[in-house]
């Protein structure tokens, strides 16, 4: 199947810098690697960035602008029937990628790797930055603003499944209740294990849908294994770990409409180790999805 990377290269959804020299970075890393095609976004020029920790609605207008742009172009490619990679940059520029998928492809699910939830709203989030907000931006629970350039089409929360999260804030805790998503926990993988957790997570995301839509945020690793993001969180995955839920991911490869891989921030990186990583799910991943389809059973 034919891929292209849409590399999104904006750090506009938290008041950390660096996560927009991620995308240039890893495409730059995988150019002996990857022969298909790939657009790069960057983030505005000349605008000025809001760092301001009072500002509960930091960058909103420049975060809607660049996802516009983003999301027309990946529907565009999507009819073209290309199989879309979308590197960020901040988490934000998911609501572009996963409303697009859901634009071109109908009823999806999703699967959101992650150590945040990401479910906070503009009435319940205390940072302000927006990479908090975009599952529920995409679920449509509040958010409007953020999606003004979409389509009409939401993922429905029924097949929204959160893996890997141990950071959640107390309303937005709320949110995730009142939304219906399911959420498992760092702790729910070390109990139940990897396969357990993920196998479920891909029935509850293609129960009756039309493909299911892969965000992967690179907080999900542990700090110690992959310290190159802007919001680390204690007590995450292992790097074992992350590789079998890659290997699940690519399992299911053929269920899978559009992936992400988002939050490398080589500004925070330690020895290229989290871009070592970032390299090798890319890797992986970017092959399996070119196989898709290519081997027909002769027997
Ligand atoms: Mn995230």
């Amino acid at each position: 199947m034919k891929t292209m990377i849409f590399g999104a290269g904006s750090d506009l959804g938290v008041h950390i810098d660096g996560a927009h020299l991620g995308p240039i970075q890893l495409m730059n890393d995988l150019k002996s690697f990857y022969k298909g095609e790939s657009m790069s976004f960057i983030q505005y020029e000349n605008i000025i960035k809001s760092r301001n920790l009072s500002d509960l609605k930091k960058n909103e207008y420049e975060i809607e602008k660049f996802n516009t742009a983003l999301y027309k172009a990946m529907v565009e490619k999507m009819k073209e029937k290309y199989f879309p990679i979308l590197i960020g940059g901040d988490h934000s520029v998911s609501i572009a990628s996963a409303l697009a998928s859901a634009k071109v492809n109908g009823n999806i699910g999703i699967i959101w790797f992650d150590a945040h939830t990401d479910y906070n709203t503009f009435e319940t989030t205390v940072s302000g930055n927006i990479h908090g907000l975009p599952l529920a931006t995409i679920n449509g629970y509040k958010n409007e603003e953020l999606r003004y350039f979409h389509d009409g089409n939401v993922i429905q929360a029924a097949k929204t499944v959160v893996v890997g999260a141990r950071s959640i804030d107390d309303w937005e805790k709320d949110n995730i209740k009142y939304s219906g998503i399911t959420v498992f926990t760092t702790q729910d993988i070390k109990e139940k294990g990897v396969e357990a957790v993920v196998e479920e997570a891909f029935k509850i995301a293609g129960y009756k849908t039309k493909g299911i839509h892969i965000s992967y945020d690179l907080d999900l690793l542990d700090p110690e294994v992959a310290p190159g993001v802007s919001i680390p969180e204690f007590d995450g995955i292992t790097e074992e770990e992350a590789m079998k839920i890659n290997e699940l991911i690519i399992k299911h490869i053929n269920e899978v409409v559009s992936y992400d891989l988002v939050e490398f921030n080589p500004l925070r990186d330690q020895n290229r180790r989290t871009e070592q990583i970032a390299l090798n799910l890319l890797a992986q991943t970017i092959r399996s999805i070119e196989n898709k389809g290519k081997y027909v059973k002769k027997y």
